[in-house]
């Protein structure tokens, strides 16, 4: 009897060892298997002091004891005294931290940064994680346990951060009955049916997640809002998240719907400019803040793909803007006022963001950010980033990214997304002369602005492992690093994820560095190579459909953006074609509007393009759209290739999930190339060159392909 117990314990552990299911995402705290290593620390964290005193220092610390706990299997007892210990937590100003940080040095830290630093106390060596507030203790020892995560010595520490930019936002878009639009890990995390009283254990590790990359705060409900939110009923479900998430320092936010004072407040009207409306807002806005005193703030999208807005009245997006900003103004609230907007009477879509706002620069309340996505389009695999960064130099502008593949292969495809932000935050607006960097102008420090912000559309589920592919988790995790530091380079920051996430094994960080880091340009080609871009089916935008050409509005389809014919492929937004450009400084201009020196990259984007053209590489620019198409899947399969190098130093739950994830990548980066190609060379009329492969189907089965279900619709 008692061998049989010993034996299922013995199975059941085994089965732990090799099965991972990826719930605890970068958070996981396994004992360090390297044997000097964890003598060493154990040695270094033998007593701990964490001064309390605030919820959030009290789940700062619960958090370092579950890490130390799991990493280095110690249960420490906080030590008598400061004076005692190998590792204190304390906030400055204060008498012990005084002696090892100068008041200077505590002013630098501002709030939510911290530092950590070896000192020597009483002749031994000691660590001090110190900040001004709790959110910097917080962040401190979350930076701390990622140090012991990722096998990084501890011995001589010194360590200064202070976020690069204020407002570090998750925008979810779901809906009350938790579907996610663009979602593709499941249902809402949100329950809403069960909210209030049911409070869900994901809530909590939710919130511990976003902690530990600096996220501070979390949009609820999907920008195509619904009014509902803001009733009693479900404000009341709002106030137990937002009770949950605060001492984790993140704050709760909502969608407002514009015509709100109609459907849920009995007005006629919802005209910005009307009493009764403004009104009507003040009083919904002192209502949230009697439910959640530290409320956030509302995001907009107003007048965008059918939503309400102010200009339903003929007034301004900054009217609309305002009136909120004045309803949230007394309780500090903040609104996000985005400028995703585009009329079907417009000339060319990419324009219309700038049309519409640069007007309206300097006319926005203090506390009104606006929100752009980082392209002038609409999270394309590539595009150059919007001229709104470099045309609001009175308007804090505040960085929309998409963590959700909506258009970069969906649930399905490993796109680590981190050098594709890079690529936007770090290229020159020349907003004010060479250096006014995209990054920049979101964080505040080339316009001077109080405000900042970074918010990236939400890729979290239900699923068990919350983004479906292990690797949409790296991701998230990549939002909230660079919204805390840009600086950061997203090889970095795919090695922390990798070290904390998979494994510290050399070969581990190595291997998934090289899949990650190559993973983005792989999508760009396979799918919309040299500057192709929207080419996906409609509606739900999986698979190629170029040829797609039914939908009403002619800037929702494939055939508008890519403008194929028999002399070559491209929208010309040059002085000839619509003339985007112009809305781009002079020297960003140059550098596109020159069809042979501008980078290939971004070339259909800019210029309709013949297909004789002579590229760089000597080729014809059909033969090159070719080698870029075949050189996506050729990606996918190194990137295959060298995951299967990892059997055995992954968990095999893990490991077979990305292999077979990676094989569908394989299979529809090849049918992308093939129904992108089939269709391009009936303008072309040329063969697609040597050695390359050719399609296995006709043009023809390729447009018969229908996903009436395909998800995140
Ligand atoms: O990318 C498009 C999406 C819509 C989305 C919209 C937006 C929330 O296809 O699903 O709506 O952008 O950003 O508002």
């Amino acid at each position: 009897m008692k061998k049989t117990v010993v034996f299922i314990i013995i199975l059941f552990l085994f089965g732990q060892v090799n099965a991972e299911n990826g719930y605890r995402l970068w958070l996981r705290y396994d004992l360090i298997g390297n044997q000097s290593l964890l003598q060493q620390y154990r040695r270094q964290l033998a007593a701990v002091y964490f001064s309390q005193g605030s919820p959030t220092l009290s789940v700062a610390e619960k958090e370092l004891r579950k890490g130390l706990q799991g990493l280095l299997g110690i249960s420490y007892k906080n030590s008598s005294g400061a004076d005692n210990a190998c590792l204190v937590i304390m906030k400055s100003p204060n008498n012990f931290v005084n002696q090892i940080i100068s008041p200077a040095e505590a002013f630098q830290l501002k709030e939510e940064g911290f530092m950590i630093r070896t000192f020597r106390n009483k002749g031994k060596s000691t660590i001090l994680i110190t900040a001004n507030d709790d959110k910097g203790i917080l962040y401190g020892v979350y930076c701390f346990l990622r140090l012991l995560q990722t096998h990084q010595s501890i011995q001589a520490l010194e360590i200064k951060e202070v976020p690069s930019i204020q407002l570090r936002i998750l925008d979810h878009w779901d809906n009350l009955n938790r579907f996610v639009e663009r979602g593709y890990a499941g249902l809402s995390i949100w329950n809403w049916h069960e909210l209030p009283d049911y409070r869900d254990k994901r809530y909590t590790d939710y919130a511990r997640v976003n902690a530990s990359v600096g996220i501070n705060g979390t949009v609820l409900t999907n920008v195509n809002a619904n009014a509902n939110i803001l009733t009693p009923q479900y404000l009341e479900k709002v106030k137990a998240l937002a009770d949950i998430f605060r001492p984790y320092g993140i704050k709760v936010y909502l969608t407002a719907r514009f015509s709100a004072p109609i459907e849920i407040g009995g007005l006629r009207t919802a005209d910005p400019l009307q009493e009764a409306v403004r009104n009507w807002w003040k009083k919904k806005a002192d209502e949230i803040y009697g439910y959640i005193p530290d409320f956030g703030g509302f995001l907009v999208k107003a007048n965008s793909e059918g939503q309400p807005g102010p200009q339903d009245y003929a007034r301004t997006q900054a009217d609309g803007a305002n009136m909120l900003a004045d309803a949230l103004q007394p309780h500090q609230g903040i609104v996000m006022w985005r400028a995703f907007v585009y009329s079907p009477d417009s000339d060319d879509r990419f324009k219309q963001a700038y049309e519409e706002f640069h007007p309206l620069d300097g006319q926005f309340k203090k506390n009104v950010l606006i929100q752009v996505k980082n392209g002038p389009i609409d999270f394309q695999p590539r595009e150059p980033f919007s001229p709104m960064f470099g045309a609001m130099p009175k308007t804090p502008l505040m960085m929309e990214f998409q963590l959700t593949q909506e258009y970069l292969g969906q649930g399905t495809h490993l796109v680590f997304e981190a050098p594709m932000f890079k690529e936007c935050l770090e290229a020159d607006t020349y907003e004010k002369g060479k250096g006014s960097t995209v990054a920049k102008v979101i964080d505040g420090s080339l316009n001077n602005f109080e405000i900042s912000g970074m918010a990236a559309v939400a890729n979290i589920g239900n699923e068990i492992n919350w983004t479906n592919h292990p690797f949409g988790q790296a991701n998230w995790y990549a939002l909230g690093r660079l919204a805390w530091d840009h600086e950061l380079s997203a090889s970095q920051i795919a090695r922390e994820w990798i070290r904390q996430t998979f494994s510290n094994d050399p070969a581990v960080v190595e291997k998934c560095t090289r899949i990650m880091m190559m993973s983005h340009e792989a999508v760009v080609n396979y799918m919309t190579p040299l500057g192709l871009h929207h080419i996906m089916n409609n509606g739900h935008h999986y698979g190629p459909a170029p040829w797609a050409h039914s939908l009403p509005r002619p800037d929702w389809n494939p055939v508008y953006y890519h403008r194929a014919d028999t002399m070559g492929i491209g929208f010309d937004r040059t002085k000839t074609g619509s003339n985007a450009l112009s809305q781009y400084a002079p020297a960003v201009q140059k550098q596109f509007e020159d069809i042979h020196t501008c980078n290939e990259k971004y070339l259909l984007w800019f210029h309709h393009v013949s297909w004789q053209h002579t590229m760089h590489s000597g080729r014809t620019l059909w033969d090159e759209l070719c080698f870029k198409y075949q050189e996506g899947v050729d990606s996918v399969r190194s990137m295959q290739k060298i995951w299967k190098e990892l059997k055995g130093k992954v968990d095999r739950e893990r490991f077979n999930q990305v292999n077979m994830l990676l094989a569908i990548q394989e299979k529809e980066a090849v049918w992308w190339r093939d129904a992108c190609l089939s269709y391009f060379q009936t303008f072309s009329r040329q063969p697609i060159p040597e050695p390359l492969e050719k399609p296995k189907h006709t043009l023809a089965y390729y447009q018969s392909l229908s996903f009436p279900y395909a998800p995140g619709n």
